[in-house]
């Protein structure tokens, strides 16, 4: 009786706090209603139905495409913006050299002017939500407030949103608050900005993605990363994947790459012909929190509840998983369309654009038809590969991970590094091209320690020493590799064929972990020789997998010099185990 009383309450008065910070934001903002988010799909159908009908979403064909939108947004808003993002710690030192900072007082204060009066003429949505299964105790809860029904829709499918997450607040009492605005979407009013020691987030001007999907990047990864610090866990920018091998053993890897660098493809890999008996089974795409558990082993969730994945590139062959997934109750983003209505872009095998992007009729000289950070937003479930244990409250334990970066030359397809201590360095010394998903320079080598530049809510010297306090506190560690599957010959062409192919790099290391395949030690850690990578059925160019699998001195030298003068950056906050395992490498280098 108690439980049916209780869940008829209006969530406006199932948890005073909440309700409080709702009231204060309404009164700051102004808007013209209030509505609090159930998370029922039924309120998800009628959100879509006024969203067509006032023609911000566009039905896609729904012979091929049934359930699936269109949803184009500014053009100027296309992307992360990483210069306009601040971490606003009391201590500018907190946040680090790889971190914007502003004062929170100041950075407050400039945002409530931009927030004062904003959502006039507008709704207000409150949605409650849970990153990490509902029942586990390893999720966390946030509150995002916006203005943008675009956002509710993409915030119902990546999230555990509504009823059951306000009820959880109520019963833990604390959530992440996020107030999030599209204001004009004007790029010189925009800022994304986060206060960690507070737990809040305040975004304006931009309704795209991780600007304004608050409970992705923003609070599962940078005001998590903090939380996570404090609390003895690691909220990583990783994907995570179950990998049954033919003997009928299931292990769970996490895999940190750059943002576009294939982590969706990987989580949702297709074994090839020539692998027979192996399986995989999608954890999470994006983002694990991990946590230490009683037995010594590292335990991983998967915050998120869907996909927010890059659409370009996604057809049969990169990933037949993703492209059968979003043939359905699908929101797509920044696509073009076909003259039948389809959705359409760049890398698929057929069909053409017949409107680009932004709705103009294609013009190749405007450039691609779909923009390259195009996006679909889809529900897990949807998934063929989804694991029957992502929901697992516990998460599953992992057995290794793996840093990687899109580069073109020095780093080689895989190595293992010598212990967790040298497993930290390899992750802080990742460098990577960039790519579309954050506005700026495409295909410029940066550094992006962990894949986790972007993302870190505190400084990186104070970070890596706490991934130096977890890896103390594992009797049975997971292994740390490092993999490129973007190496390239002289004449620019990939030496690996990636996507599939790349289940045989992960078989060795699990055979690693097993202690059934062999490595040759190198300056840089283990490599496997020629002979432990199972290459049957890859009709790899002559010499490519000793390309692969070759250190270059001279390379790796100027490499250790370009590492060391950044880790430099980090001054006192720099851990000293990281300067004598980048010694160890040095000296083996000769
Ligand atoms: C993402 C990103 O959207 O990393 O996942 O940019
Ligand atoms: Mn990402």
């Amino acid at each position: 009786m108690a439980t049916a009383a209780h869940t008829l309450l209006p969530l406006s008065q199932l948890s005073r706090p909440v309700t409080q910070w709702v009231n204060q934001v309404r009164e700051l903002t102004q808007p013209r209603a209030v509505r609090w988010c159930e998370g029922t799909e039924a309120e998800a159908r009628e959100l879509t139905a006024e969203l067509l009908k006032s023609g911000e979403l566009k039905n896609l064909n729904p012979e091929f495409f049934p359930g699936c939108q269109l949803y184009r947004s500014a053009p100027s808003d296309v992307a992360r913006v990483e210069h306009l993002t601040y971490i606003c710690t009391r201590s500018q030192e907190d946040a680090g050299p790889n971190n914007h900072w502003m004062d929170p007082q100041a950075a407050h204060a400039k945002m409530r002017d931009l927030f004062r009066g904003c959502m006039r003429e507008r709704t207000l949505y409150v949605i409650p939500y849970c990153m990490g299964p509902l029942d586990s105790p390893l999720a966390r809860c946030g509150v995002e407030i916006t203005d943008s029904p675009y956002v509710v829709l993409n915030m119902l499918i990546m999230t555990r949103a509504g009823r059951p997450a306000l009820e959880r607040i109520a019963r833990e009492g604390g959530f992440v608050r996020g107030l999030h605005s599209t204001g004009e979407l004007d790029p010189e009013r925009r800022f994304i900005m986060h206060f960690p020691e507070e737990l809040s987030i305040e975004s304006f001007g931009s309704g795209y993605g991780g600007n304004a999907l608050l409970g992705k990047k923003c609070h599962a990864l940078r005001i998590a990363s903090w939380q996570a610090r404090s609390e003895g866990w690691l909220a990583e920018h990783m994907l995570i994947v179950g990998l049954e091998s033919p003997r009928g053993e299931t292990h769970y890897v996490a895999c940190a790459f750059p943002s576009a660098c294939g982590k969706t493809n990987l989580a949702m890999l297709i074994p090839p012909e020539s692998l027979p008996g192996w399986r995989v089974y999608t954890v999470g795409d994006d983002i694990a929190w991990l946590h230490p558990g009683e037995d010594g082993r590292l335990w991983a969730i998967n915050p998120e509840a869907g996909y927010f994945g890059v659409v370009p590139g996604t057809n049969p062959q990169t990933n037949r998983n993703a492209y059968e997934m979003i043939r359905r109750d699908t929101l797509f983003t920044n696509v073009a369309v076909t003259a039948d209505n389809q959705p359409w872009w760049e890398g698929l095998p057929s069909g053409k654009p017949a409107l680009d992007w932004q709705g103009r009729p294609y013009d190749p000289a405007n450039g691609p038809a779909a923009h390259p950070n195009s996006r679909f937003t889809v529900s897990a479930r949807r998934n063929p590969s989804w694991s029957p244990h992502a929901e697992d409250a516990r998460g599953v334990p992992i057995s290794a991970l793996v840093f990687g970066g899109r580069r073109r030359e020095v780093a080689p397809l895989v190595y293992e590094a010598r212990d967790w201590r040298h497993g930290v360095l390899v992750g802080a010394s990742v460098a990577s091209e960039t790519t579309a998903a954050a506005v700026g320079q495409v295909g410029v080598t940066r550094r992006d320690p962990m894949a986790m530049q972007p993302f870190c809510g505190y400084n990186f010297g104070d970070y890596w020493q706490h991934w130096l306090n977890v890896g103390a506190r594992l009797a049975r560690p997971p292994r740390i590799y490092h993999v490129n599957w973007f190496r390239r010959d002289a004449q620019g062409k990939f030496l690996w064929p990636g996507y599939g192919e790349n289940l045989r790099v992960l078989a060795w290391m699990l055979e690693r972990c097993a202690g059934r395949a062999g490595a040759s030690a190198s300056a840089i850690g283990n490599l496997p020789r020629p002979k432990d990578l199972n290459t049957h059925g890859l009709n790899l160019a002559p010499g490519a997998l000793e390309a692969l699998l070759t250190v270059d001195p001279a390379l790796w030298r100027r490499e250790v010099g370009e590492i060391r003068e950044y880790l430099a950056k980090f001054g006192a906050r720099l851990p000293a185990a990281l300067l004598e395992e980048l010694g160890k490498t040095e000296q083996q280098l000769g």
